[in-house]
């Protein structure tokens, strides 16, 4: 193994890492993710209205995997067929649905308001923007939907938090700490895979140096 291999094998480690320290959206899908342009409003790069999925106006989630360990997050509803970035910029149509900080890496469920916006109606099509700073700056991604009453084929058991607390803490909901109560599940905390993961890049690094300077 030669010096320049070690070089790289670091490199390639920390390329991974960074991917791991932005955020992506689990569910439901986003228009799309690219880790280099995830910091570019309004949309992380992706300026064209995607696939919409059904959404439901009431026990509303996005679940989101989160490569930060603490962040802080605020969740616009824009309701548009076709919105332009002057629409995102605007604060009485891109309303948020939700704000808060999660101190936990991975798995995040986080419980949006859709009341918040008055325009929320079963049938209309909508954005949802997510906006998430991590500590290197603000992260962008966005859902485009098409609001329900009910939506049949939602999975309840998406919403998951990687704490294993339930979905409600951090949502929009103003002066009250209640959530959705039916929509939650636990998982046992991962925070230890990335511990773990952190722990051996640590030592590749160390190991790779102790080399070099031999
Ligand atoms: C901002 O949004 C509101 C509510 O949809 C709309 O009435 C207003 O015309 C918009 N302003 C601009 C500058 O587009
Ligand atoms: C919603 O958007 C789709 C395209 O994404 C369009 O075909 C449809 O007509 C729109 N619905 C309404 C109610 O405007
Ligand atoms: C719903 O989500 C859970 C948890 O990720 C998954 O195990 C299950 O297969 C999903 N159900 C459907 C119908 O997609
Ligand atoms: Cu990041």
């Amino acid at each position: 193994m030669s010096q320049r291999l070690c070089i790289a094998f670091i490199v390639a480690l920390l390329s991974v890492q960074s991917v791991l320290a932005h955020y992506t959206v689990t569910y439901p899908s986003s228009r799309g993710f690219d880790d280099t342009k995830e910091p570019t409003a309004p949309c992380g790069g992706f300026d064209s209205v995607g696939t919409r999925s059904q959404f439901p106006l009431k026990d509303a989630f996005v679940e989101i995997n989160s490569g930060h360990t603490a962040y802080s997050y605020l969740i616009n509803l824009l309701v548009a067929n076709e919105p332009a970035a002057a629409d995102f910029s605007n604060n009485s149509a891109n309303v948020a649905v939700a704000t808060g900080t999660r101190s936990y890496p991975q798995a995040a469920c986080l419980s949006l308001d859709m009341t918040k916006n008055s325009a929320a109606k079963a049938g209309a099509n909508a954005t949802i923007q997510i906006v998430y700073n991590g500590g290197d700056g603000e992260l962008y991604q966005c859902i485009d939907v098409v609001l329900a009453d009910t939506v049949p084929n939602w999975n309840n058991s998406m919403c998951i938090n990687a704490d294993g607390s339930a979905s409600s803490s951090g949502s929009a909901t103003t002066g009250s700490s209640s959530g959705s109560t039916t929509a939650t599940t636990t998982q046992s905390p991962s925070t230890a895979n990335s511990l773990t993961y952190t722990g051996g890049l640590m030592f590749a690094i160390a190991a790779c140096l102790a080399f070099i300077i031999n």
